[in-house]
Formats: structure tokens, C-alpha cells, sequence
């Protein structure tokens, strides 16, 4: 079959297909692209002539970081099932696809980046955008997406599909190995024709495996488990990937092991599952935090164990055990842990035949008691009793009026800022896939994108972006997109005027505020300290195409939301909240480095405080030092 490059990669993605557990689904069932000089003719033209007839839409995005950011909201909330493939410009087409691309490895959510690269015939030499390396003539920007990617190749001559195409499609579908998958696409060579044999584009279906843990692995957890008096699960991303909730909701029950919560964990358990304790970590609450600093044994599930969910390695006791049951054996060494390295759902499975030892009425009771108080201070916390004199909504009272208007069907999104703390906390998830919150990356800007991509996913799903006034601010041009696709999209900007959780951090780190608040600059200091900047989010919103209020008390936020469900469309409802009024920490830490020498004495003191939290980090992470608690050890 004679074809370009781009046509015959659009038939190819097109017949690709991902099956787990008997239920098949196109693997790649659209695009993402913005064309320029580099894809137009090529992959742009092909998309324009294929798509329609191969079932591969095309959606067209206003800035290429966003639409990989969709793309990669689109994965996750498909459980990496399905892909989108992002197509765009040579030169900053391309490189603006960079941020995001790495947001997608960090979460490992699958992405498809197909990046436009200088001629391969170099006749133009050099091309417009292009980076001519005196040194190194053969590298282009594109060659900046290696680190981020999982799979990077370069076609510069057509055959070479044949297999970078097979290669590239195994990353994408296989769990341990997921996340950007690069494909750099030379202008000329897109367009260029190859005659190619007709099996490239038959039917193909990628097997996305549950893989079982060795034997002796599950056997090495079941003796852990059986040696230990107080357990702790955490409950990453795997968990939720794997479709494990309801395996790992017998497993808590059976055991009487407690379930914390990560930021891409949190929905594995509803949130009043009784062994469901909340987060865990330097945004964790009340009772996951105290079991953590108690635990003899962390059982860290589809998990980064990223130094939020460790409290930067000071939430753990000194001696604690740790097992890491990941698809990813590099997840699952971490903390010198036992590895039981298979799918989450397979190996729980596998864990309650071994059948270990429950834990003891007295650690349940203590369990159920911690579990209560955690509750009841979330309820405080969103609903605090009116004080005089202060004005305006809370961002807790934000987050639990959002939290009352959703319900099992709906998802709410967030990415950075000081919303992550607090949602994560606040957060009441009635379903698997009620939050979407990306903290890996934390990356500004994935909100509104993202809303798209779960959208684009689950098209009947009640969709809620929070997103604070400095991430709306960054990236906020894909309502349009949301417009143009007559989406269903809640969109809440939560304005605070500024950049207010580095602001906290910076204050409480000793320093002054500085840079941090959206404020005029004042002839007489020469500092940002003026007034804040007004910005009229509701007109900018309505600029952009989307129906837009803002609502300052309580009875009508929640008016809002419920009238923008009701009436569908993209609709941005905007909300002042103070600066001050935060939500507490709960016995946690985050290792944030401090100046060592400073003429504030507010730096010094911060430096004083930090050198004696460091001194609380868990130093032994190999597993070794506690060898001696081993039963096989004890036997001999
Ligand atoms: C792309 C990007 N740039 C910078 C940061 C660092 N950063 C984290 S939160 C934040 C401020 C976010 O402001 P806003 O969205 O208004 O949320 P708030 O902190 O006020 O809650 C910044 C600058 C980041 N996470 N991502
Ligand atoms: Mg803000």
C-alpha cells in the first residue's frame, strides 16, 4: 500500500487496540494537534484525509503544553487504557509539548508525542526554527524530550516505522514501563511516500498485562504481615489503575489494616470505607499520620512514595518494615522495601489466599477512634461557624460546598498551588474516579486542559476544575477549546490574588513576602507591594466564549454549580477567598531547604527550626539494619 509517512501512521494507530480483563477498546481513538510548517503537509494532511474514514478525530488545541497535559488527563482517567497522540510544529511547536511530557513520565500515564524535526535531507539547511548545534549538526530541540520520554526515536527514513512503530506501541501498553512515548517526525520525511506491507494495518491488539508477583515475594509479605502488630497500607495511583479498590477494601477488612491515601491514590477506597484513613504525609490528616509515625510495617501499594506521601522520609518510625507491591520494581524497591513486584489487583488477590494474620481487636478499635476524630475535623474544617467581621468564603468552604454539588458521577480536577493540601484532605471521594488531582509534576496550568481530557474520556462524567487565580492565569486558553468541542465543563477560579501557597511557604520559611502576591509595584519601596492588581476573571472568561459569574457567599457558589451542571456548556465561576484562613497541618513535614546564613534573624530562626526537623528523617532505607527481625533468621 503506497502512503506517506503520516498517512500510513494514521491507518496504523488506528487499527491499534488495548484489551485487559476480556474488554477490548481502541487503544489510540483520537488526536491532539496544532499544525505549522513542520506537520501540515505531513501528518497534518493525512489527519485531514484519514481521520474521518479510519475513525481518528483530530482535536486542535491553542498551546501544545496543554493539549499533552490533556492528552495525559485523558490516560489516567482511562486507567492508561487509552492513549491520545499529539502532533506538532517543528521547533517551539514541538518543544512546548516538553513541560507536559514530563508531567506524564513523573505520573507514568501514557502520551503519544509526535514531534515535527528538521528536514532529513538537510537541503533547506538551516529550516526556519531550526537550532543548528555548532557542534553536534545532527541534534534538533526535539532531542530535549529524551530525558522526559520512556521511548524516543527519530524516523529519518520511512522503513524505520516499521520498528520504532511496534516498540513505541509496547511502552505505551505496558504498566512498568509507561509515559511519554516520542516519536520525532522530520517535515520532509512526513510526507514522503513508502509502499507498505498491508499487515502493518491489520487489527492489533496489545495485551495490557496483570503480571503476578513471584511466589516467594507474596510468601515474604505474608511472613511481614504476619510478624507485624501495626500495618499500614498506602494506597497509590496503581491501586486505582489496576481496578484493585475492591480486592484492597476486602484486604483491609479481612486484615484490619488501615488504607492512607496519595494524591493519585485518593478514591481507591470511598472515603467512608471504615479503614479508609485519609491522607498520609506532609499534607496528611489526624489519623493516617499517626498511624504512619506508629506503623512496624508500611505496605506501600501502586505508590512513588514521592516526599509528600513520606513527609519528605520523617512520617515513618526509624525501624519501620516497608513492602512495595508495584508493577514498577523500581517503585517497588524504594525504602529498601520487600518487592513484591505485579499488578496491584493480581497480588492482593494472591495475598488473601496465603491467608496472613489479622491484627489485634485493640489496633481496629484504635483504628475506627482515629478514623472518627479525622472525620469530624473535615467537617469543621468546610463548615466553620460564622465569626463576625470575617468576610468572604474559605477555601476549606470552597472545597466542601464543590464537594456537596458532586456526586459518584462527578470528577473534580486540580494540579497546584495550595489546593492540592487542602482538597486531599477535605476531599470526600464517593467513586474511584471522583478526583483527578496531578501532584507528581504539580504541574500550573493542567487544570482547564485536563478537564478537557477527562471529558474527552468520559463524556457523560460531571466534570469540576478548581483552579487558583496563578495557574489560571499561566494557562488558561483551552476554554476555548472546551467551547469550540461544546463541552459540559465546570470551571471554579479560586482567586486569592496570587501565588498564595509559596507565599505561606516563603513567609513561614522566614522571608518576607516577595514576588508571591499579584500586587503594583510602589514608587517609594520599588517593591510588588502595592495594591493587588484587579483582574476581572468573570469578562476573561467570557472573552474566551464561556458563561461566566462570580459569587461570593456560600447559597450562591452553590447556586452556581448546580445551575452550571444543569445548563451545561463551559461555565467559569469565579470566587474571592481571603489570603489568611488556611487549613492546619497535621504533625507533618516537607523538606524545604532553608538559607544557611542570612542577615534576617526570621531566616535564622526558620534555619534553626529546619536543622532540628531534618534530624528526624528516616536515615535507613536498604532494608538491611532490620534483618535481624527476620523469621527465617530467628529460626536458625
Ligand atoms: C508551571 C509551574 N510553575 C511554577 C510552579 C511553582 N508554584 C507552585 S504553586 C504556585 C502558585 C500557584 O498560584 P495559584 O494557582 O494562585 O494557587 P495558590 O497558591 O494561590 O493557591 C507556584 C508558582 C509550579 N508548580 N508549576
Ligand atoms: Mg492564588
Amino acid at each position: 500500500m503506497k502512503l506517506t509517512v503520516g498517512q500510513a501512521l494514521v491507518r496504523y494507530l488506528a487499527s491499534q487496540y488495548s484489551e485487559r480483563d476480556g474488554v477490548t477498546r481502541r487503544l489510540i481513538p483520537s488526536a491532539w494537534a496544532i499544525l505549522g510548517h513542520g506537520n501540515v503537509a505531513g501528518l497534518g494532511q493525512a489527519l485531514q484525509e484519514l481521520g474521518p474514514e479510519v475513525g481518528l478525530p483530530t482535536y486542535r488545541a491553542q498551546n501544545e503544553q496543554a493539549m499533552v497535559h490533556a492528552a495525559a488527563a485523558f490516560a489516567k482517567h482511562s486507567n492508561r487504557l487509552m492513549v491520545q497522540a499529539c502532533t506538532a510544529s517543528v521547533g517551539p511547536g514541538s518543544l512546548n509539548m516538553l513541560t507536559a511530557a514530563a508531567g506524564a513520565t513523573i505520573n507514568r500515564v501514557p502520551v503519544l508525542l509526535l514531534p515535527s524535526d528538521l528536514f532529513a535531507n538537510r537541503r533547506p539547511d538551516p529550516v526556519l526554527q531550526q537550532l543548528e548545534h555548532p557542534t553536534e549538526h545532527d541534534v534538533s530541540v526535539n532531542d530535549a524530550f529524551r530525558p522526559v520520554s520512556r521511548f524516543f526515536t527519530r524516523i529519518w527514513r520511512p522503513e524505520q516505522l516499521l520498528s520504532a512503530l511496534p516498540q513505541a506501541l509496547r511502552v505505551l501498553t505496558d504498566p512498568a514501563e509507561t509515559g511519554a512515548v516520542t516519536i520525532a517526525l522530520p517535515e520532509d520525511v512526513q510526507a514522503e511516500a513508502h509502499e507498505w506491507p498491508a499487515a502493518m494495518f491489520e487489527r492489533r491488539v496489545w495485551q495490557v498485562p496483570r503480571r503476578t508477583a513471584d511466589a516467594a515475594a507474596v510468601e515474604a509479605l505474608t511472613r511481614l504481615l504476619n510478624n507485624s502488630t501495626r500495618p499500614l497500607i498506602i494506597a497509590g495511583g496503581g491501586v486505582i489503575y489496576s481496578e484493585a479498590s475492591v480486592v484492597l477494601a476486602r484486604v483491609a477488612e479481612r486484615l484490619g489494616v488501615p488504607v492512607a491515601e496519595t494524591q493519585a491514590g485518593k478514591g481507591s477506597l470511598r472515603w467512608d470505607h471504615p479503614y479508609n484513613v485519609g491522607p498520609v504525609g506532609s499534607t496528611g490528616g489526624s489519623a493516617a499520620n499517626e498511624l504512619a509515625s506508629s506503623a512496624d510495617l508500611v505496605i506501600a501499594i501502586g505508590t512513588r512514595l514521592s516526599d509528600f506521601t513520606t513527609a519528605s522520609h520523617s512520617a515513618f518510625r526509624q525501624d519501620a518494615r516497608f513492602a512495595g507491591i508495584n508493577v514498577s520494581a523500581f517503585d517497588a524497591h524504594k525504602q529498601g522495601a520487600v518487592a513484591v513486584v505485579g499488578d496491584a489487583r493480581a497480588t492482593l488477590e494472591a495475598l488473601m489466599h496465603a491467608e496472613p494474620a489479622a491484627t489485634s481487636q485493640a489496633y481496629r478499635s484504635q483504628i475506627a477512634g482515629l478514623k472518627a476524630a479525622w472525620d469530624d475535623t473535615v467537617i469543621r474544617l468546610v463548615q466553620p461557624p460564622a465569626t463576625p467581621g470575617t468576610e468572604g468564603l474559605s477555601q476549606a468552604e470552597v472545597i466542601g460546598i464543590v464537594n456537596s454539588v458532586c456526586d459518584a458521577d462527578s470528577t473534580v480536577i486540580n494540579a497546584a498551588g495550595s489546593m492540592p493540601g487542602d482538597l486531599v484532605k477535605l476531599w470526600r471521594s464517593q467513586d474511584v474516579k471522583a478526583y483527578h488531582v496531578e501532584y507528581g509534576f504539580s504541574c500550573m496550568g493542567y487544570e482547564i486542559p485536563a478537564g478537557i481530557g477527562v471529558k474527552l474520556a468520559e463524556p457523560q462524567r460531571h466534570v469540576v476544575v478548581l483552579i487558583g487565580d496563578g495557574s489560571y492565569l499561566m494557562l488558561n486558553s483551552e476554554i476555548v477549546t472546551a467551547v469550540a468541542e461544546a463541552l459540559d465543563l465546570t470551571i471554579v477560579v479560586v482567586d486569592n490574588h496570587g501565588f498564595q501557597s509559596i507565599n505561606s511557604l516563603q513567609t513561614s520559611l522566614g522571608t518576607p513576602s516577595f514576588l508571591n502576591q499579584l500586587r503594583f509595584r510602589t514608587p517609594a519601596s520599588g517593591q510588588l507591594d502595592g495594591a493587588n492588581v484587579p483582574v476581572d476573571f468573570v469578562a476573561h472568561a467570557r472573552a474566551l466564549g464561556a458563561h461566566a459569574v462570580a459569587v461570593h457567599a456560600a447559597p450562591d457558589l452553590a447556586a452556581a454549580l448546580v445551575a452550571a451542571r444543569r445548563e451545561g456548556g463551559v461555565r467559569v465561576v469565579v470566587v474571592e477567598t481571603p489570603m489568611t484562613n488556611r487549613v492546619p497541618g497535621f504533625s507533618s513535614w516537607w523538606d524545604v531547604p532553608v538559607a544557611a546564613t542570612s542577615q534576617d534573624s526570621g531566616v535564622a530562626a526558620a534555619r534553626a527550626r529546619y536543622e532540628r526537623q531534618v534530624a528526624n528523617v528516616r536515615e535507613h532505607r536498604f532494608g538491611t539494619v532490620r534483618e535481624h527481625h527476620d523469621e527465617s533468621e530467628e529460626q536458625q
